[in-house]
């Protein structure tokens, strides 16, 4: 997909609910970035402040949740939507305002505007950034809601239970994980060792599965790519992409994404979304 801009035209609008990391490698600045990269206008809604760097998360001041909801109603009853994404929720209270905002803006698989739900559960350092108690209100109000889930495999684990080792398992989080009400289901394989020097994602509709194959680059320097990954989807899908193709889309960008990482910090650098900003600066 090109990236087009015609002169006065508003390009497709998209909205990440989510939370900021204050070093800039996750998050909303990451949703924001792929959202510019793929041509895509970024509007936001604020869940929660982290104070974080490239070596761990500090500290978490959570959004009042009906704060969340105008963000995402005051936004959608002016600028319009055409996708949205879900990132760092970090408290039952906010993803139920979040759905019942979803509702009246029409977001979500039932309604016009596409939802993608990424359950983020944790950071890459393992600080937790959503509330055990949160883990029912993802499954029973989120992903009923969703056009497509994109967990990991840590996320598999705490969302079914099911500790993912192989492609089989792989396969049956999928089947497993489509029973909670997503149209798609996206399992990604980046933590699966079995794959040496691949990382195949597994995409699920109800009837068919389909194996996104990519090259695994040996790098600790992954900090955003879920978030990142979730954006270029949900970019694809503002352009009117069908799933499949939004999904490979996405696969596409992380890819390059992963592969330009950079270094930042002493711990986790950020993938990085400037693969795709090809003109000369100046
Ligand atoms: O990458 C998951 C993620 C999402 N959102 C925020 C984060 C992180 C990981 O650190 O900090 C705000």
């Amino acid at each position: 997909m090109a990236i087009e801009q015609t002169v006065g035209r508003t390009p497709p609008r998209a909205m990440t609910i989510a939370g900021t990391d204050s070093g800039g490698g996750a998050g909303i600045a990451a949703d924001l970035r792929a959202f510019t990269a793929c041509g895509v206008h970024g509007c936001l809604a604020v869940c929660a402040v982290t104070v974080q760097n490239s070596i761990g998360v500090t500290g978490v001041h959570k959004i009042p949740p009906e704060t969340v909801a105008a963000q995402i109603l005051t936004v959608a009853g002016d600028i319009g939507l055409d996708a949205a994404k879900t990132g760092m929720l970090a408290s039952a209270e906010i993803i139920e305002a979040v759905a019942r905002a979803c509702d009246q803006a029409g977001i979500g698989a039932a309604h016009r505007t596409p939802l993608v739900i990424d359950p983020v559960a944790a950071s890459m350092h393992g600080d937790q950034l959503l509330a055990d108690s949160a883990l029912d209100a993802f499954r029973g109000l989120l992903f009923p809601r969703a056009t497509v889930i994109t967990p990991n495999l840590d996320e598999v684990r705490l969302l079914i239970g099911l500790d993912v080792h192989d492609r089989a398992a792989q396969y049956e989080a999928a089947k497993l994980l489509y029973e909670l009400g997503p149209r798609y289901v996206l399992v990604k394989g980046g933590h699966l060792r079995e794959d040496a020097d691949v990382c195949v994602d597994l995409l699920y509709d109800g009837h068919t599965f389909t194996e996104l194959p990519g090259p695994r680059f040996e790098t600790g320097n992954t900090h955003g790519g879920g978030d990142s990954m979730a954006s270029a989807i949900t970019a694809g899908l503002a352009h009117g992409m069908a799933v499949p193709d939004a999904v490979a889309f996405g696969k596409r960008y992380i890819v390059e994404a992963v592969r330009h990482s950079y270094p930042l910090g002493a711990g986790h650098g950020p993938v990085s979304a400037l693969w795709r900003i090809k003109d000369e600066p100046g």
